[in-house]
């Protein structure tokens, strides 16, 4: 099935008991049995609710995968994946990643024994001297947060094999639309489903995907056990939302490479991060792992101070200056500031994400007008 059918088809089915075509918002806690434990499949909606049931079989069949498990945000999905592995176990990660996991990994995993080692995975080759017999998990986020850097996730997943390890990969900037790294090798998709799959800035969500059973199997026990769970209500969002992430993505994409190309040439501008540059590190390598650069941007100043980019950042008109990405609007960030304040500035200017560094997540607007925007608010 191609994925235009995909998203609008796979995975979902009317309502067996009303025909309802779109699945209804099943807003109940609980469901009544015939007798204790006789029921149709559904007890406690923390356990299971069916309009989850309808998002995570279509997020699975999204990503090509056989299971899908759903959190109330991302980084509840990446918490609940963390709880995989036990004290002592290593974890390699990328540097440049979303401040919020950086947050997560360092500061609560640490404490609870877990390790984690930040690298530059930019060539892959650079991961294999990292790996210890502890190492027991590979996490990739590609394209990067904020510096759209590309990391090669089969050559990843070669590495994880090769160490008994497991390759998961948080697919938030480039959805499934774009590129899908289950058939790439990795063991686990994370997403931040609030971002493309949700699309419209309505509602946070986070999910895992996986085909291997052992895997999906501890993960739904962690789903119910831990209870990190979304509400139906956001279910159906997400649901709505998939249907026309293809669409979506095409604008986001177009848009991004004439944003981009813009940007490359203004005088105020000292260097653009984005994937689809012929002359991008791993421009290679984004072309055959994905189906497109998407609409992911950012740009460092010649002022390079936060001041210069504060300044940008309070006259766009257009770009709303908030956190997140992805929905239908474009948005403006600094990541220093806002999504990324919480890696520590030496270790954050080391890894490239220097002060005036600003983030675009570009929408489906007209290009034209966005491109104006950011000429008035650069001038
Ligand atoms: O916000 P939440 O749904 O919990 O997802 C966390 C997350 C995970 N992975 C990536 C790559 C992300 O970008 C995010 C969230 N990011 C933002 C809010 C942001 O503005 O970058």
């Amino acid at each position: 099935m191609k994925s235009a059918t995909k998203f609008i088809h796979a995975g979902v089915h009317p309502d067996p008991s009303t025909g309802a075509i779109m699945t209804p918002i099943f807003q109940t806690s609980t469901f009544v049995q015939d007798g204790p434990g006789k029921h149709k499949g559904y007890e406690y909606a923390r356990t299971q609710n069916p309009t989850r049931t309808q998002l995570q079989n279509a997020l699975a069949a999204s990503e090509n995968g056989e299971y899908g498990i759903s959190f109330g945000s991302g980084l509840a999905a990446t918490d609940t994946l963390l709880k995989l592995f036990k004290p002592g176990d290593e974890i390699i990660s990328t540097n440049d990643l979303y401040g919020g996991t950086y947050r997560l990994m360092r500061k609560v995993w640490e404490t609870y024994g877990l390790k984690f080692k930040f690298i530059d995975m930019s060539n892959a080759d650079n991961i294999s001297k990292h790996v210890t017999p502890a190492t027991k998990m590979i996490w990739v986020e590609t394209p990067t947060n904020p510096l759209i850097r590309i990391i090669d996730i089969k050559a990843c997943a070669a590495i994880a094999k090769k160490a008994g390890a497991l390759l998961a990969v948080d697919n938030t900037f480039a959805s499934p639309y774009l590129q899908n790294p289950l058939d790439l090798g990795a063991d686990m998709v994370m997403h931040s489903a609030t971002k493309y799959i949700g699309g419209h800035s309505d509602v946070v969500h986070g999910c895992i995907i996986t085909s291997n059973k052992e895997i999906a199997d501890q993960l739904y026990f962690l789903q119910n056990a831990c209870g990190a769970v979304p509400g139906p209500q956001d279910c159906f969002l997400l649901l709505r939302g998939l249907k026309t992430l293809h669409v979506r993505m095409q604008r986001h994409c177009e848009n991004g490479e004439q944003i981009a190309h813009f940007l490359r040439q203004h005088s105020k501008v000292a260097k653009v991060h984005w994937c689809g540059f012929e002359d991008h590190p791993n421009y290679a390598i984004a072309k055959t792992q994905m189906r497109g650069f998407g609409g992911m941007i950012s740009f460092e100043l010649k002022d390079n101070t936060v001041a210069a980019a504060e300044k940008v950042l309070s006259s766009t008109k257009l770009f709303a200056c908030a956190e997140s990405l992805g929905g239908v609007e474009s948005l403006i960030g600094h990541p220093a500031s806002m999504t990324h304040a919480s890696i520590p500035r030496e270790e954050r200017i080391a890894n490239g994400l220097v002060d005036s560094l600003i983030r675009l997540s570009v929408g489906i607007e007209d290009a034209e007008d966005l491109i104006e925007d950011l000429k008035q608010a650069l001038g």
